[in-house]
């Protein structure tokens, strides 16, 4: 097998497929995949950051059912007139037709708003902030693509919020914002955050501010969303509520999500061309301890029982520790297996760390081997956790930033675009010409909200390419997945 980052398409369906992170398009089902247990750890433990950062500010799990009766789905006219194109249907039970379809969730707004009706009558339940991670099921009809563009979504988390009034519920699409920010920090993902234009919102919000990532191949992926849903879910639902005051009202909806986009980010962003390069705190292996064979009887038994005490005293600290004792694999290619897996650290114990006071210790993101005292062994391997990520964060911003180039002249988006470089230039503001920038240029992926390009000052002295008029804003435009 080789791999080669810079035929990215096919470097990321290999890796996949390789280090057994998913296996795509094998099951007879387009556009599902399956876990394999070494991908379903990583998927695990990047679950488990979002769930950290959810649960402690406020959020709480729960787990409604996989259908939606077609009455529900339909409810709120913006929602089904942008989902009814994606939706699976299941029509029957057994032999009998069913007397209501019943949708497999594309999204939960409606399920989730049905059951609020019933469960909120006060203010003094709310904010409710709700969120599960369950499958979802769209039928995708773009390309679709492992992780990237499934039918069955199978990590959907999805977060569900009620609040008093519209400032609130703004407060908490904030609130979401900050917390993704967190979630693709530990994860050492780049990320511009943008304001989607009306006419690219999800169906039912008042605004919708995406997430945004480079790919390696320069087309941008979303990676999350955050919607303020005003009340056009409440109205329909009756979702109501006592004020303080005893007057009745309708409460305020956000919903934000994030998908297998996050594990496909973190495969596609730090790869390199001897496979995954992970994290360490959600690699599913952290340290793998390689014991160098001895032609000595006596010295290789004292390599193995070296190697065991290692792993004993690591895994005793809490790291996820492989010894890898196959006796018909060389060392080197127990090497080239365990970056293939992206495993961040490589323990090599031979003659010289048994008699000695030092290990030697391989870093994945470096390719550099490094000497570390024995009795510091733990504390260093925190600390070079900590430039691990650290550095690949480093590197993963700056390519993304090389990648985003600044023009006021219509010819030379086109070409940048044409050139897989995410375009800021001035717009106007106005929908047609932002169609037009649509059409002719790549796709609009919105204001950037990461910067603030007013402070720079003189906007308005800024010419929309396509009109000649003022700018109103600087919009970012692409070519997206
Ligand atoms: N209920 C809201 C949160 C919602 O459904 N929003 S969304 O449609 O924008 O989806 C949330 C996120 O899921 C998107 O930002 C995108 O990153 C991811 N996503 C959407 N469709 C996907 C698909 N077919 N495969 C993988 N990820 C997908
Ligand atoms: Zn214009």
């Amino acid at each position: 097998m080789k791999l080669d980052k810079s035929n990215f398409s096919e470097w990321f369906d290999t890796v996949l497929r390789e280090a057994e992170v998913f296996d795509y398009g094998r099951y007879p089902v387009k556009g599902m995949g399956v876990w394999p247990p070494f991908g379903f750890k990583l998927r695990k433990y990047v679950l488990e950051i979002i769930r950290e950062l959810l649960d402690s500010t406020g959020h709480e799990e729960v787990l409604f059912p996989v259908l939606i009766p077609k009455t529900l789905l339909e409810k709120e006219s913006e929602h089904i007139r942008g989902f009814e194109g994606e939706v699976f249907w299941v029509t029957k039970g057994g032999h009998e037709e069913l007397d209501i379809p019943l949708a497999l969730r594309p999204t939960s707004e409606t399920a989730i708003s049905y059951m609020e009706s019933l469960w909120i009558s006060s203010y003094k339940q709310l904010p409710m902030k709700l969120y599960q991670i369950v499958p979802v099921y769209r039928y995708e009809t773009k390309a679709t693509r492992p992780l990237i563009r499934l039918r069955e979504v199978s990590t959907f988390k999805e977060a569900h919020t009620a609040h008093e009034s519209f400032e609130d519920a703004d407060r908490q699409c904030q609130e979401a914002i900050e917390i993704y920010k967190k979630v693709y920090e530990r994860l050492g993902i780049p990320y511009m955050i943008n304001m989607r234009p009306p006419w690219d919102k999800f169906a039912g919000a008042l605004y919708t501010v995406a997430f945004d990532t480079v790919m390696p191949d320069g087309r941008v992926l979303q990676i999350g969303t955050v919607h303020h849903l005003g009340q056009n879910f409440s109205i329909p639902f009756e979702i109501k509520f006592q004020r303080v005051d005893e007057e009745m009202d309708l409460v305020w909806q956000t919903s934000y999500g994030l998908s297998d986009r996050v594990i496909a980010t973190v495969i596609a962003v730090h790869g390199d061309d001897r496979g995954l390069v992970l994290p360490p705190e959600v690699a599913p292996i952290q340290v793998v301890i390689v014991p160098i064979p001895q032609k000595d009887e006596e010295m290789n038994r004292k390599v193995m029982e070296e190697a065991k005490r290692v792993k004993e005293e690591l895994e005793k600290n809490g790291w996820r520790v492989k010894l890898d004792d196959r006796e018909e694999l060389t060392p080197g290619s127990k090497y080239y297996y365990w970056e293939l897996r992206g495993v961040p650290f490589r323990i090599e114990i031979g003659k010289r760390e048994v008699e000695g006071e030092e290990l030697t210790v391989a870093r994945r993101d470096l390719g550099k081997r490094v000497k570390v005292k024995k009795e510091e062994l733990d504390q260093k391997l925190k600390e070079m956790s900590d430039e691990f990520l650290e550095n690949i964060r480093k590197k993963a911003w700056e390519f993304m930033e090389s990648r985003i180039k600044y023009t006021e002249d219509l010819e030379e988006a086109k070409k940048l675009v044409e050139e897989r470089y995410v375009v800021e230039m001035p717009w106007c503001g106005e929908k047609e010409c932002g169609l037009k920038i649509d059409e002719e240029v790549g796709r609009v992926l919105g204001i950037p909200l990461d910067k603030d390009f007013r402070l720079n000052g003189k906007i308005e002295e800024k010419k929309c390419p396509v009109c000649g008029r003022p700018a109103k804003a600087i919009i970012r435009v692409a070519k997206t997945y």
